[in-house]
């Protein structure tokens, strides 16, 4: 089956093209090139792109430096590594992403040889769809040369899609690692819902690359444990409290522990639970360890060494199509855009900052599940409602001086508007998860960032323009 994205120009503001490619696998993206020359992509996308066509390739930088290189590094006394975790080899697919490329950065600073996977197609959506980052970021090579220059530590990089066997199958079996993190998937619930193209692409690409993951840990790498990232959407907002995966039910008098309900509201929190399925049944069939840590929606940008140079920078959405709430709301009140709150705004999920991601996905890796196992973690550290966010966004707002209002913007997703919401999340906190909860500084260092980069805001990105009604099979060129 191919699978494929549409390069249709911004959604919003580019004029109607006929341009169209497929992104099949690494041999045949043939009117990608033209795609992204009609679009001036810069260099360093199209260069990365065009690879696609190549055989698997495989980047890798030179071997981990010595004790010498590390001493002679001013900032050597910041790398945190633990000698007994030195060996174990971390592979984190999509780590050129903003949950990836922080947890990254993190791993190595701990000491774990990393290796970065990743076929940069998240910035060829940005791309497409007119979008930008707030935060300028430099591409993956410079990236990873500037952390060797930074912190001695080596990353290795290997540029390719997981959809593509033959290209994972190489890098498997050239880093040979012991953990695979796998942040690598289409991860907006509206791009999944812009069209049938955007649908049957996000669900192809998560599904199927998760599969190949999953073969190659079985053909290549027996005891590598995966470490998958979920979502907490997987299990929509039922009026019930919501348990770590498991749910135990006693019906007609038997009793048993079966998987908790799913009940998704996008194209893309479905491939999230097809995913799920998929990882379970091969812990039963093969013997394969895997943690589904099911996330809930990350906020923040800066993590201990993504501080350190700003070309460590991590990219920061704040658009309607890959903007998430909390830190669309930092950039709205830093841009005197009023909040938009979607429907009522009692829609209540899991939140956390980006500090805790990086820190879960280390204690789920250095506390592996058992072969065989299907572990599941629900990885948030706090519940707030979006009309919650929107006023604690004010009152920061109003401390360092913002005039922030709120307007209530017709729902474009279909959802819960009000509802019961309370969803446990103790095993991380068990493993030693030390969480930063959403303070006033906190947010007030949100809000003095996006105030840093307010005038790289697009404004026109701010509103959402994916409506899950208007969803149809034709391919969206224009804006709604
Ligand atoms: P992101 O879009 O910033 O990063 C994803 C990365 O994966 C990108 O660099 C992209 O190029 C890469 N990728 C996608 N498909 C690939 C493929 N077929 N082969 C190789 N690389 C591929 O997303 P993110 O915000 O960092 O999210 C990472 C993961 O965490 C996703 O699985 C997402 O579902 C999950 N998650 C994110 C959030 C959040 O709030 N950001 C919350 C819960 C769960
Ligand atoms: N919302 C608003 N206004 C906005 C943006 C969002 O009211 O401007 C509302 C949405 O309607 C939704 C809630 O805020 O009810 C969360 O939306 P979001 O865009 O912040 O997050 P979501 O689409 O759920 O997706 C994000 C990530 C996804 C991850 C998910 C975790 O993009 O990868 O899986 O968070 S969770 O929400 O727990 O499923």
């Amino acid at each position: 089956m191919a699978h494929f994205a549409s390069a249709y120009c911004n959604i919003n503001t580019y004029p109607v093209t006929k341009n169209f490619f497929r992104i099949t696998d690494s041999y045949s993206a043939i009117s990608l090139n033209s795609a992204l020359q009609t679009h001036r992509c810069p260099k360093k996308i199209f260069e990365s792109c065009k690879l696609r066509q190549q055989k698997p390739s495989i980047f890798r930088a030179t071997a981990t430096p010595t004790s010498k290189e590390i001493e002679k590094n001013p900032l050597s006394g910041s790398f945190q590594g633990d000698p007994s975790s030195k060996s174990k080899k971390v592979m984190i697919i999509g780590g050129d992403g903003y949950c990836g490329w922080a947890t990254a950065l993190h791993l190595s600073n701990k000491g774990y040889e990393v290796a970065i996977v990743d076929n940069l197609v998240r910035r060829l959506f940005d791309h497409q769809l007119g979008l930008e980052s707030l935060t300028p970021i430099t591409s993956i090579q410079n990236r990873i040369q500037r952390w060797k220059s930074i912190a001695g530590r080596t990353i290795q990089l290997y540029i390719g899609d997981i959809c593509d066997f033959e290209f994972l199958s190489e890098a498997f079996k050239s880093f040979d690692p012991e953990s695979v993190v796998h942040f690598g998937e289409q991860r907006s619930a509206p791009f999944s819902m812009i069209d049938r193209s955007r649908a049957v692409y996000t669900q192809h690409n998560n599904v199927i690359g998760t599969l190949n993951v999953l073969f190659a840990i079985k053909e290549f790498s027996e005891e590598c444990h995966l470490v998958k990232l979920g979502t907490m959407g997987e299990y929509g907002t039922p009026n019930i409290d919501i348990e770590e995966g498991y749910i135990t039910i006693t019906h007609n008098g038997r009793t048993d522990t079966l998987p908790y309900p799913k009940q998704a509201s996008s194209f893309y929190h479905l491939s999230k639970v097809h995913d799920s399925h998929n990882i379970a049944f091969t812990c039963k069939a093969w013997g394969i360890r895997a943690t589904d840590l099911n996330q809930g929606v990350v906020y923040g940008v800066r993590t201990d060494e993504t501080e350190m140079h700003e070309e460590l920078c991590n990219r920061f959405d704040y658009d309607g199509v890959f903007g998430t709430a909390l830190n669309r709301f930092c950039v709205q009140a830093a841009v005197g855009h009023p909040l938009t709150v979607y429907g009522k705004g009692g829609q209540t999920r899991g939140y956390l900052d980006i500090r805790d991601t990086v820190q879960c996905v280390e204690l789920a890796i250095a506390n592996p599940a058992k072969p065989g196992e299907f572990r599941v973690f629900n990885q948030f550290t706090e519940q707030f409602s979006v009309n919650d966010l929107a006023k604690l966004v004010t009152n920061a707002g109003k401390k360092i001086g913002l005039d922030v209002q709120t307007i209530s913007v017709p729902n474009p997703r279909v959802e819960a508007e009000e509802h019961y919401y309370n969803a446990k999340h103790t095993k991380l906190i068990e493993l030693g998860l030390q969480p930063h909860l959403l303070s006033d500084s906190l947010l007030d260092s949100v809000l003095n960032f996006a105030i840093k980069f307010k005038d790289r805001v697009d404004a026109a990105q701010i509103m959402p323009t994916v409506s899950w009604k208007k969803i149809g099979a034709k391919p969206r060129t224009v804006s709604v």
